[in-house]
């Protein structure tokens, strides 16, 4: 896919998680926007076929959803049935929904368990690539920390961490609950090599996804520079919009801001 393409793709899933969270009062629309761009570059540009995604911030599961819907995982009419009684589609995402690869919404395991399965991959002889997002509040979790050190101290390159810089978390500005300013610095000095992206810049996402693991020897470090909300004005670096809940007026702005028009 080509630049253009693979933002109309963004476009949409963006629609997709605001459909969702809206139907469903519920979901965490603020982080699911700030990371889709870079879930699109990654399943529809940069992985290949024995390389895997870990959504460690569970909490956004509609941006994962999403993009395994339009991937081929499962039909994308499911994806209405999020957080609905009876559907698999919870509000974090389980390994019961095709293409999930780990449990994840409990904050903080997530680079753990891809060190493992990067481990593993060694062990296994398996030239694929273990990719897993985190939220730049999640970084606060101590377990990322010592699964730092441990992949630096191993040389784990077929590891790609991406940070969801949005410096954003629950509660309000990262840089006020708990810094990250010096995120690249931070796993550098853990023996990671580390870069900043325009975690809204396609192309940016495309070349340096594509180049990653970026040097032999060495876990990658990839900090995403992102808006949370983005897309949609009302949201864009708004920690209400954490997991906020949209009035009809709201969701009616906000697909008309994604190129929707809605029949009144
Ligand atoms: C272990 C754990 N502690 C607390 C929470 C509650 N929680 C859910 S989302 C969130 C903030 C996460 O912030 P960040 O990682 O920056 O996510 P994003 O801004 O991308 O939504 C917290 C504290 C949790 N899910 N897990
Ligand atoms: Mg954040």
């Amino acid at each position: 896919m080509d630049v253009t393409a693979l933002n109309e793709c963004a476009r949409l899933r963006r629609l997709d998680i605001i459909k969702m969270d809206y139907m469903s009062s519920g979901g965490h629309v603020g982080g699911a926007l700030s990371c889709i761009d870079i879930m699109v570059a990654l399943y529809f540009d940069a992985m290949r076929e024995k390389d895997r995604f870990v959504l460690s911030k569970g909490h956004c599961a509609e941006a994962l959803y999403s993009v395994l819907a339009a991937k081929g995982f499962f039909p994308q009419e499911k994806l209405m049935t999020y957080c609905q009684e009876g559907s698999r589609l919870y509000g974090h995402p389980t390994r019961k929904v095709p293409g999930v690869e780990i449990n994840s919404g409990s904050l903080g395991h997530g680079l753990p368990v891809s060190l493992g399965m990067a481990i593993a991959h060694k062990m296994d002889n398996n030239p694929g690539c273990i990719f897993v997002m985190l939220g730049d509040g999640e970084l606060g979790e101590g377990s990322n920390w010592e699964a730092a050190m441990a992949a630096g101290h191993k040389k784990m390159d077929n590891l790609v961490a991406i940070v969801d810089r949005n410096r954003l978390q629950i509660t309000g500005n990262t840089e006020e609950v708990l810094s990250q300013d010096d995120v690249c610095e931070r796993f550098a000095s853990f023996g990671w090599a580390a870069c900043e992206v325009d975690g809204h810049d396609m192309a940016a996402l495309c070349e340096v996804l594509k180049n990653a693991p970026l040097k032999p020897g060495k876990p990658t470090l990839i900090c995403a520079n992102t808006t949370k909300g983005k897309g949609v004005s009302f949201m864009e670096n708004d920690p209400s919009w954490h997991h906020g809940v949209m009035s009809r007026s709201q969701y009616i702005q906000a697909l008309h801001e994604l190129g929707e028009e809605v029949e009144l």
